[in-house]
């Protein structure tokens, strides 16, 4: 069974998602995602013109030979546009594999480590209030555990926060340059102590808490904010401080017993590896498509298992319905997955391009029962919606100083 074909597509059902196909001279074919937020072409280009002719004629089974291929092989290694190209192809193999045995990924995997799983939904608000309300909806849908992100008063713009006070799902093509958001740390600490003391105060401690902070504190800011936050007992705060200095996680951990999650722009193992073997975080947040498809994800959950990290793999919007599946495959097997981040299927017209036979009910998801990941991409439908050029928002302070991500 040897690669015939691999074509890349770009599609933007409301926002871009790259979409590759490998087909075999079997007749199967297998999907994969590559889509890297405001960096799509970059990919697209590199998969086209340096990644599939090197591929053409070799067995689609050699999945490991053709990840090393991609990796060592190559000398420019690691790096997001390399990873999330090698991640495609990787997701692409892995369906075909699950075709060619007649099997669901996860089974390839090892089987199913648990019944279903447990899934976080996004609360967010201009008001404290509205962000309570959104919770209590999502509660209502059966949701176990939900992130709350609540607008900062003062500012006029909060990033992850939906409504008229901004939007986190990037509406593509607005935004041909990228828009510029302000941030404070001082009006930030003043409402979102206040956001988790209501939580409890309303929904009670069953409910499980997540936050995400986007990395706008300093290491030091971090450890005050997860030591304010401990009675209110949350599931994860995620992305308190950049690690980029993985040791600067030492500093917040002797300070707060806040599990700290991270990971999700993270491409190799080597972006974590003191943060997981130091225990200075309890979740690795790295994703499918951004860290070199389900292979080397697989690598990440077993090294993490030895230092009791689970894996809770990035599920933002710009992740593509087949990344999700590819995450619920790998979450059904990792004896130490967490939880999975939620935010729906998608627009209607990014539903009619992309199905991926994910069951999702009372908070908790199943990956599909057919053979492979159990996708499907309806190429007449993705044609009807070009790519449009659109970027992630970029964070100032109040002066004008560029601040992190
Ligand atoms: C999350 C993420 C997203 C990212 C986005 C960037 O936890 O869902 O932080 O909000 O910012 O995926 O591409
Ligand atoms: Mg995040």
């Amino acid at each position: 069974m040897n690669i015939r074909d691999i074509k890349v597509f770009i599609c933007s059902p409301g926002r871009n998602f790259v979409t590759v196909k490998i087909t075999t001279d079997s007749g199967i074919y297998g999907l994969g995602d590559a889509t890297l937020n405001g960096r799509e072409m970059a990919v697209v280009t590199y998969l086209e013109e340096c990644v599939a002719p090197c591929l053409i004629g070799r067995s689609a089974h050699d999945i490991e030979d053709i990840w090393q291929y991609l990796y060592r092989g190559v000398y420019w290694r690691k790096g997001a546009v390399n990873m999330a190209a090698i991640a495609a192809i990787d997701m692409a193999l892995w369906d075909i594999k699950g075709k060619a045995a007649g099997l669901p990924v996860y089974q390839l995997l090892g089987g199913r480590s648990r019944r279903a799983v447990t899934l976080y939904g996004h609360a967010s608000g201009s008001t404290i209030d509205e962000t309570l309300d959104h919770c209590a909806a999502l509660v209502a849908e059966g949701y176990s555990a939900v992130r709350l992100q609540s607008a900062v008063a003062g500012l006029p713009a909060t990033y992850g926060v939906l409504g008229d006070k901004k939007d986190y799902f990037e509406l593509q093509g607005s935004r041909p340059l990228p828009p510029e958001e302000p941030w404070s740390t001082k009006k930030y600490f003043n409402g979102v102590v206040e956001l988790f003391r209501r939580a409890r105060e309303r929904f009670g401690p069953e409910l499980n808490l997540l936050h995400d902070v986007h990395s706008r504190l300093t290491p030091i800011e971090s450890a005050r904010l997860g030591k304010l936050l401990e009675p209110y007992d949350l599931l994860f705060l995620e992305d308190a401080s950049i690690a980029e200095n993985q040791q600067s996680y030492e500093l917040i951990r002797q300070h707060t017993t806040t599990p700290l999650a991270i990971g999700e722009t993270y491409n190799t193992l080597w972006d974590c590896k003191e943060l997981i073997q130091n225990q200075w975080i309890d979740y690795i947040r790295m994703a499918a498509t951004h860290a070199g498809g389900i292979t080397a994800l697989r690598r990440v959950a077993d090294f993490a298992a030895i230092y009791n990290v689970k894996i809770a793999p990035h599920g933002a919007p710009d992740l593509s319905p087949i990344c999700v599946a590819a995450h619920m495959h790998l979450n059904s097997w990792a004896p130490n997955f967490g939880i999975q981040e939620y935010v729906g299927a998608g627009s209607d017209a990014c539903q009619q391009i992309f199905t991926n036979g994910v069951t999702v009910g009372n908070g908790m998801a199943s990956p599909s029962e057919a053979p492979g990941l159990g996708v499907e991409f309806d190429e007449q439908a993705a044609a009807q919606h070009p790519y449009k050029r659109s970027y992630l928002p970029v964070s100032r302070l109040e002066d004008g100083t560029l601040w992190h991500w």
